[in-house]
């Protein structure tokens, strides 16, 4: 169903809600998604103001492609300073995305380029298509990554795969970019939003502090110094357990009321 509220209001993103799920669509499919400074407000928009019951997101485009990044059309504008403001805005949003309220997967075909690929990187989980290609056309186009690539791309691939694929054009595809650690999943043509949604109604019936834990806490103890991040694990770890939603779990398994592991 339609999204109420801010949401159905943004019109270069078709927001749908399926109970706890919000499905957001990037909704410029001539301009194969192209991040303008629209679309870059109205997603960070999005993700401030996701309904009181949304417990997952997904994330996917319209038409043939993901997204095809930047909006270059837009870049010959600005100057140096409004650059770092543009730059500072894509932050903010995608910064929503990935430490906003709820966890985020990226549904991925066609091309995954650029700021696009910048935004995939933000999600929590990534579905590919076989269609999907990954670039990040930025060197040919006498540009760097603004929009958070540098800090999140390599902690998926590496600062080597990265530094190929910016220095050479390298395009990656389905394969070749699961191989390096793009995606979680590769499905079936077609397949993309179906497998997300089941992904989704997964991490929806898991207890909201455990999914808090697992975006905010792990990667902020991953960039810690070990000892560091074992006294923040120990402290999320306490929170969570003390949590009425830990004990009655940890009781329904106890009383045999709950699936075993590999169970479905
Ligand atoms: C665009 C953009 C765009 C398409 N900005 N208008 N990103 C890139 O360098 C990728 C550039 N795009 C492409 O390489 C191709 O468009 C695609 C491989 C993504 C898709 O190809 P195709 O054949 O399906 O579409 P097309 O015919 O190239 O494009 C259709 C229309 O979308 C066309 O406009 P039209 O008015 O002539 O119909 C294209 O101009 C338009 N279009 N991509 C503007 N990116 C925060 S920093 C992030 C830095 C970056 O992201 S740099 C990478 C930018």
């Amino acid at each position: 169903q339609p999204v109420p509220g801010l949401l159905a209001q943004l019109p270069l993103l078709r927001a749908q809600a399926d109970g706890p799920i919000v499905h957001l669509q990037l909704a410029r499919p001539d301009k194969r998604n192209a991040i303008n400074d629209e679309l870059v407000a109205q997603i960070h928009t999005a993700f401030v103001n996701l309904p009181a019951q949304a417990r997952v997101a997904i994330v996917s485009g319209e038409g043939e492609h993901f997204c095809a990044g930047l909006d270059l059309s837009e870049l010959n504008e600005r100057d140096v300073g409004e650059g770092i403001e543009h730059s500072r805005r894509w932050h903010a949003a995608f910064e929503q995305v990935q430490f906003g309220r709820v966890p985020v997967i990226a549904v991925l075909h066609g091309a995954v380029v650029g700021g696009g690929l910048e935004l995939a990187a933000s999600a929590h989980l990534r579905v590919a298509e076989p269609s999907a290609f990954y670039a990040l056309p930025e060197g040919q186009r006498g540009i760097f990554v603004g929009g958070g690539g540098s800090a999140r791309i390599p902690r998926l691939v590496g600062v080597s795969t990265m530094t190929d694929m910016m220095l050479t054009g390298r395009v990656l595809d389905a394969h070749e970019g699961h191989s390096a650690g793009l995606s979680h999943y590769l499905v079936e043509a077609g397949a993309g939003l179906r497998h997300a949604m089941q992904l989704a109604r997964k991490v929806a019936t898991n207890a909201p502090l455990s999914n808090f834990a697992v975006m905010h806490a792990l990667p902020r103890i991953a960039d810690m110094a070990q000892g560091d991040g074992l006294f923040v694990e120990s402290l999320m770890s306490a929170i969570a357990q003390g949590d009425d939603a830990a004990k009655q779990r940890v009781r329904d398994f106890l009383e045999k009321r709950a699936a075993k592991v590999g169970v479905a």
